[in-house]
């Protein structure tokens, strides 16, 4: 008998609506649900894998402990959590709470108590040790956001946009920012359709630039010059919204004489574009209601702050946020009521607190505390070293700059735990590997989607919407696998540690200490009970979206920004001291070496359909076109170095070599290898086996290299490489 159960995928954050097949108890096929008004029956590839994910002979259905010779074997889970507890406590007692960290990454959020428990078990031990992979995404966002002040509307309505200006996201393919969370490729052909105006800046002709009316095709690494070029035409032709400004800005003469140096003619040649198609950019984008948004290819290029200022100051100049009066689809659903008004927040510091580093000085930012210094903090010995990691739906020895480097400081520590799906590169140096249920078998609800809203301009929801799912399947026969926020229970209850948790804030930042509700650590609360919790201040109540198992919107048509408050004085700043000081540092500096001859290629991001990084490379449906990451290069390139489709190179940066398989993209400009990171396994291990695995791009960077001082972010991307055919014995 199969039953066809309404839920929502958690593969990838934009959590689409599906229907489920269950048979005897096991999912046996996903589909888009055509029922849900915002994703109208879209699901991609993987979300049609959850079925083999959940059911994946390399599951990991037992805690297991590693052995004496490495291998790993399963062992009861409440035997590793006393283990951990008092291994932990011993580490408490010697070292002090700073020798525990944790690090936190991409499905982290796939259940709603994981963070608030795992960042609860982190405040009750003492430690703020806590790192998250945003640092090694685009936490330059949420720094230029402080500095800049925020606009406390959002920018205009999806459905109201003439122009959208797409800097290095690819959002069709990736989710991500510049169209809406929901089915983003079918928002891309309606707002194409209604005759809104796309601008592409991108080294890749992406699935996003297909059908943009301007795509400029820059050399990677230019985006600063490049959006400076665009502010100073905008400024000097007097095309800003000179009465937002007036009203709203300070620091627009600092910016515009900031700006003045970067002539159209100058960056046209730097970044390898026409001058004319900067002009039109900024005419084009200056000229219409819309908003410019930006993904992981400017952001990881070394000054993701300042680059991120100048985007927002763009938005701001040209006057890109709702006034007053002016309609708000989207004002989240399970998240607080956020309210919208026509005035700025003033800008804060953003960066520069809290505990420090002992590497490099690096202290803690809104963006959070730098991840890629994690394994110089357990390599540097002396007082405050960290000595025990615990891992949560991040994959740490895939994802974090230099890889050997952080392999290396992972089999250093005392005690690494890590909570994983299967044995990933981090669970296969973990002592202990906890099993966490998957998502089809927990209570989820869509809170974080709200929340993305927002991560930056151009993120989040067209209107609002929200799901709610109960688990639909249980855990296959035999298994002892359990929620993360329940592991941190356990260990908390066991090591005597108290934990509070409050309802989530709107933007998904701590709230109110004096809203904190004490958990019963005697009798465990329900899941559901937590849940609760976290929408208690809900604009829609959760027993409302509960309503409605297909998920739905939840507009309010009533709803308008509202003007400003009477003698609110707070104003945005384009005219930061120290982002324009950079800006002129920014003018003078090439990433070194520049076109060297040793290294004449660069190394850039991109990111591929079938894998969601780490995640999804072990899964037969989504092998079927690659089961490695290919080095795309164009067509033309692999011609002059005497490569054909196939080939094994080696890909060597200053700093790492690794192997790969080239691949010819004609959507690509010449000089540039493209490519997915976190494939591949272990250092050493994997070269073998590259056409099984593919390889991990995170060995050619380094974590010193051209680091965003206000993040502590390493560049990630634009890394001169050189590319030569090896031939080496393939396993047969
Ligand atoms: N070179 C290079 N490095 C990069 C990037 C890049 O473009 N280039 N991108 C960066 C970016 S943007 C990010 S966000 C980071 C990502 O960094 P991470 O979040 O650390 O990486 P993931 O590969 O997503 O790790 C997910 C881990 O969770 C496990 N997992 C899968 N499903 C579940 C589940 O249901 N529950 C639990 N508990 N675990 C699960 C997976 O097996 C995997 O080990 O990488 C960054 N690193
Ligand atoms: N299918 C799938 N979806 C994903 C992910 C995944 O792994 N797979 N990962 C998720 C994660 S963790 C994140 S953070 C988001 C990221 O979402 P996006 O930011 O959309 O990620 P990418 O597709 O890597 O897009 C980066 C783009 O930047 C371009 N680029 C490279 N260098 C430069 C440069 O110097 N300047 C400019 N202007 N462009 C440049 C690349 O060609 C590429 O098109 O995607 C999420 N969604
Ligand atoms: S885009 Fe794909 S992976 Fe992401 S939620 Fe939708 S179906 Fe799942
Ligand atoms: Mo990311």
């Amino acid at each position: 008998m199969i039953e066809t159960v309404p839920s929502y995928c958690r593969f990838c954050h934009s959590g689409c609506a599906v229907l489920v097949d269950v048979e005897d108890g096991r999912p046996v096929r996903v589909r888009g649900d055509r029922e849900n008004p915002a994703y109208r029956g879209f699901c991609c590839i993987k979300g049609r894998q959850l079925p083999d994910q959940w059911g994946h002979p390399d599951r990991l259905l037992q805690t297991h402990k590693r052995m004496p010779d490495g291998s790993h074997r399963p062992v009861p889970y409440q035997e590793a959590v006393d283990d951990i507890a008092e291994r932990l406590s011993d580490l408490l007692v010697t070292h002090g709470p700073r020798s525990i960290a944790m690090y936190s990454g991409t499905y982290s959020i796939a259940n709603p108590a994981t963070m608030p428990f795992a960042a609860a078990f982190m405040e009750s031990l003492g430690s703020s040790m806590l790192f998250t992979s945003n640092t090694i995404d685009q936490p330059g966002k949420a720094v230029a956001q402080a500095l800049h002040g925020t606009w406390m509307a959002p920018p205009p309505p999806f459905a109201d946009r003439d122009v959208v200006l797409l800097i290095g996201t690819n959002p069709v393919l990736t989710m991500a920012g510049g169209l809406p969370l929901a089915n983003p490729g079918r928002a891309l052909t309606d707002a194409v359709g209604r005759g809104t105006r796309f601008i592409v800046i991108d080294p890749r002709r992406t699935e996003s630039a297909l059908r943009a009316d301007l795509h400029l095709q820059c050399r990677p690494g230019e985006d600063v010059p490049l959006l400076a070029a665009m502010l100073n035409v905008i400024l000097r032709e007097g095309l800003h919204d000179q009465a937002f400004v007036r009203e709203h800005v300070d620091g627009v003469e600092a910016l515009q004489a900031a700006v003045a140096p970067f002539a159209p003619a100058e960056v046209a040649q730097r970044a390898d574009v026409a001058a004319d198609d900067i002009v039109r950019a900024a005419r084009m984008f200056a000229g219409a209601r819309g908003v410019a948004t930006a993904g992981t290819g400017p952001n990881f290029n070394g000054r993701g702050t300042l680059f991120e200022y100048l985007l927002l100051a763009l938005n701001t100049v040209c006057g890109q946020w709702s006034r007053a009066g002016d309609p708000v689809p989207n004002p989240g659903t399970l998240s607080p009521p956020f309210p919208s008004i026509a005035q700025a927040s003033p800008p804060r510091q953003g960066y520069g607190y809290g505990e420090s580093l002992r590497v490099r000085g690096i202290a803690n930012c809104d963006g959070g505390l730098q991840a890629s210094a994690l394994a110089e903090e357990i390599l540097l010995e002396g007082e405050g070293q960290v000595r025990a990691l615990i891992g949560v739906g991040g994959n740490a020895a895939s994802a974090i700059p230099d890889q050997v480097l952080n392999v290396r400081a992972l089999e250093q520590l005392d005690l690494l735990v890590q909570i994983d799906i299967k044995l990933s590169a981090t669970a296969s140096l973990a002592d202990y590997v906890i099993a966490p249920k998957v998502p089809l078998e927990m209570h989820g609800m869509t809170l974080v989607q709200d929340q993305l809203t927002f991560y930056g301009a151009g993120f989040g929801h067209a209107v609002a919407h929200a799901q709610y799912t109960p688990p639909i399947v249980e855990p296959p026969a035999g298994a002892e696998v359990v929620e993360e926020w329940i592991f941190f229970y356990d260990l908390a209850r066991r090591m005597g540690l108290p934990l509070s948790i409050g309802p989530a804030t709107a933007t998904g930042a701590p709230g109110d200490p004096a809203e904190r509700v004490e958990i019963d650590m005697e009798s465990r609360p329900s899941t559901e009970a937590l849940l609760e919790i976290l929408t208690k201040s809900a604009r829609v109540p959760l027993e409302e979206v509960k309503r409605h198992p297909h998920g739905a919107l939840f507009p309010d048509a009533t709803l308008r920004v509202a003007p400003r408050e009477p003698g609110w004085t707070g104003r945005l700043d384009v005219g930061n001291e120290e982002m324009l000081a950079d800006l002129q540092a920014a003018r003078s500096a090439r990433p070194s070496p520049d076109t060297s001859v040793d290294h004449p290629y660069r190394l850039v991001c991109r990111r591929m359909i079938h894998t969601f990084n780490s995640n999804g490379q072990d899964l037969a449906g989504l092998r079927t076109r690659w089961a490695y990451n290919p080095a795309f290069m164009h067509p033309e390139d692999l011609a002059r170095e005497g490569l054909a489709k196939g080939d094994l190179v080696e890909i060597a940066s200053k700093s790492g070599a690794i192997l790969g398989i080239v691949e010819p993209d004609d959507t690509l400009r010449r000089g540039l290898v493209s490519m997915v990171h976190s494939f591949g396994g272990l250092p050493g291990e994997q070269d073998k086996q590259i056409r099984d695995r593919g390889t991990n791009t995170g060995r050619l960077l380094r974590v010193d290299e051209d680091v965003d001082r206000y993040t502590g972010q390493p560049r990630m991307n634009n890394v001169p490489v050189r590319v030569r055919a090896v031939e080496v014995a393939e396993p047969a």
